[in-house]
């Protein structure tokens, strides 16, 4: 379901309570949503309107979040106009990178609401405690086990979505003991071919996925250990978007973690972690007709890293907080052609390569006086970029003769943000900071790697420079007891925007592809835009909410960006009653002309579409059951926003219906 936004509303107005008086803002991309684990707040009351959502789904209702569809699995996250490496995606603050070269593999696609505890989005290089970055940063915060005095709790459930005959059973449960506890869920979801509004079958656009989670805390005296594993298996993947499909693909995600909250004198919260994960991920047109000539793509991508964070005692006025990381990404990414009549062709995609990167971030809240918060904080990574000898280096020495094996790069940032209460209920909020981002591995040194969206066959530039970001946005707050106002307007200035050109000196790899483009920093490319939202409660039982993004995206000469949201507009209007809840919701975009014909991209048209959500709640015995019923998409409307890949319509009419036992 798509309601994330109004949860992110309602924690603002659950916390407004105890914060009417402070500096305590609440955003629609900062707040933490609480999701799985705890019971009877507003926001898990919303999550339940739909037990069937993906994180995706809950991704896109947060300000400044856009998702790029390329079918219905493995939707990619772009923060206010930034994707892939200009933005981290983290998992409990790790680092992990997927193993597709056409983007197919997200990290968010492992993480199953079940297993979210909350998601937090940080726009700009305001994001840069979890990397560095130009575009912000979504950390992902798994459920973990709970101490408690209820020896064991759980849930099971079952979904069922018509518009693609999916269904999606999970359970979980939590085994507590005095001085220790354990979790795990499991997840299974299977869907076939998709139906568009009007009746259309999408072909290609069925998964099937399994995932397995498992978390160990045990308290020694002061310190808490912890232990988690996580699996997440999927099979046979379509993305109509894209040529090809996905035959397989493995995550494995492994952490010891390590807590204390009082360490000494100076030092709390001090949170350290080791982790290791790995991803492979298998791409075939097997399954596909006409194709002029089959290709296999595996590809694999590891990671492995560490991370301690915490902060020092409050001094004054000041609490400085730090964090200070490592990690260790190689790649691997292959291709074999078999054209027909002829002997198999290989090549290397992603050639071997890897990157290892050692970060540390400064924090410094200081409350100058009652009504005025500043807040700095500052980044610098060192990053060593190799390409490994071998197949892979050959290829591109054909490009690059004098192609380097090590390359190190230190990129850095620095944010300003001044928070000041204007009035008793209005808070503005400036924010200013510098960011910069390394060349992604697969801008550095990717070998004809196929891009359907523009039918362009992409290759890596090894001297690439770190892409840089000037950020600036300033947010107004009203909060009052039935009312609260947000409106934020930004602008990012990129220098060095890692972009891409054609040399129709080089031909195609790819049958049928347009033509071949190579990584380049361009002088400069800058977005503009802003978010708003109203929330009002009516009444204990109404409640109202309503957001809008909308942003603007250009390159130094004024051509439009690609791939740049229309104006999106989501409502909700809340009824609730005891146990019975109903929401009805309108999602609408506006037509998009701002596009980048050179990229593949025409005009796409506007939509507005409508949802009705209903749930049920039994309880006896202090078991609960919660039984949810809705219709997305009422009309059966045949639509698709601007983000999606190759004018692929989105679902129609989808009619889905949850039933949940809590014990
Ligand atoms: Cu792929």
């Amino acid at each position: 379901m798509r309601l994330i936004c109004c949860l992110l509303i309602f924690v603002v107005v659950g916390a407004r309570a105890q914060s009417a008086d402070t500096l305590r803002t609440f955003y629609l991309s900062e707040v933490v949503v609480k999701s799985a684990i705890q019971e009877g707040d507003t926001l898990q009351n919303f999550f339940r309107a739909n037990k069937s959502a993906t994180t995706e789904d809950i991704l896109s209702r947060l300000q400044g979040v856009y998702l790029i569809r390329r079918g219905n699995y493995g939707q990619e996250p772009l923060l206010r106009g930034m994707t892939g490496g200009q933005i981290n995606l983290t998992i409990d603050g790790m680092k992990m990178f997927g193993a597709c070269t056409d983007k197919m593999d997200p990290v968010s696609i492992y993480i199953e609401p079940q297993n979210l505890k909350s998601i937090q989005a940080t726009l700009g290089s305001d994001g840069s405690k979890l990397g560095a970055t130009v575009g912000g940063s979504v950390d992902m915060q798994l459920a973990q086990a709970v101490l408690s005095s209820k020896p064991v709790s759980g849930r099971a459930g079952f979904g069922y979505q018509s518009a693609w005959n999916g269904f999606n059973s999970y359970a979980n449960a939590n085994y507590a003991q005095q001085k220790s506890a354990y979790y795990v869920s499991l997840n299974y979801r299977k869907a076939d071919d998709y139906r568009a509004g009007g009746g259309a079958v999408i072909l290609y656009s069925q998964y099937e996925k399994l995932n397995l989670s498992a978390n160990g805390k045990w308290a020694v005296g002061q310190d808490t250990l912890q232990a988690s594993a996580l699996l997440d298996d999927g099979y046979n993947i379509g993305f109509p978007a894209l040529p090809m499909d996905v035959g397989s693909a493995k995550a494995r995600i492994y952490s010891i973690g390590y807590q204390r909250f009082r360490l000494h004198e100076r030092i709390q919260n001090l949170n350290a972690k080791i982790y290791f994960n790995s991803v492979f991920h298998s791409m075939d047109d097997s399954h596909r007709e006409n194709v002029a000539m089959h290709m296999d793509m595996p590809g694999t991508s590891t990671t492995a890293g560490g991370f301690v964070e915490g902060n020092f005692h409050p001094s004054g006025k000041h609490t400085l907080s730090f964090r200070t990381d490592y990690f260790n990404n190689q790649v691997l990414a292959e291709m074999t052609m078999y054209p027909e009549g002829a002997s198999s062709m290989y090549m290397q995609t992603w050639p071997a390569s890897g990157r290892s990167d050692v970060g540390f971030y400064l924090n410094d809240v200081y409350k100058i006086n009652r009504g005025t918060q500043l807040l700095i904080n500052g980044r610098v990574d060192c990053a060593t970029t190799t390409l490994k000898e071998g197949f892979g280096m050959d290829q591109l020495e054909v490009f690059y003769p004098n192609i380097q094996y090590a390359n190190q790069q230190i990129v850095g940032a620095v944010n300003l943000k001044l928070k000041q209460l204007i009035k008793p209920n209005w808070i503005a909020e400036l924010h200013a900071g510098y960011g910069e981002r390394l060349p992604t591995l697969s801008e550095t040194f990717g070998f004809y790697l196929f891009n359907r969206y523009d039918g362009f066959d992409y290759i890596g530039q090894p001297d690439l420079v770190p892409e840089k970001n000037w950020s600036t946005d300033l947010t107004l707050s009203y909060f009052s007891d039935h009312v609260q106002l947000t409106a934020t307007g930004f602008c990012n200035y990129l220098p060095d925007y890692i972009f891409s050109r054609i040399h129709p000196e080089l031909s195609v790899m790819t049958p049928g592809a347009n033509g071949v483009k190579i990584y380049e920093n361009i002088p400069s490319a800058t977005l503009v835009g802003g978010e708003a939202s109203v929330l009002a409660n009516f009444s204990k039982n109404f409640q109202f909410i309503t957001a809008a993004k909308y942003m603007r995206g250009q390159d130094f000469e004024g051509t439009p960006l690609s791939l740049i949201p229309p104006l999106t507009i989501n409502t909700t209007l809340r009824y609730s009653v005891k146990n019975f809840n109903a929401q009805f919701e309108n999602e609408s975009a506006s037509l998009q002309q701002n596009i980048n014909p050179a990229f593949g991209e025409d005009e796409t048209a506007g939509y507005s579409i409508f949802n009705l959500r209903s749930g049920y709640k039994i309880i006896w015995n202090r078991k609960q059951l919660f039984l949810n019923a809705g219709i997305e998409n009422l009309l059966d409307k045949n639509y698709h926003n601007h983000l999606d890949w190759g004018n692929l319509p989105r679902p129609g009419r989808n009619v889905n219906v949850t039933i949940e036992f809590v014990f």
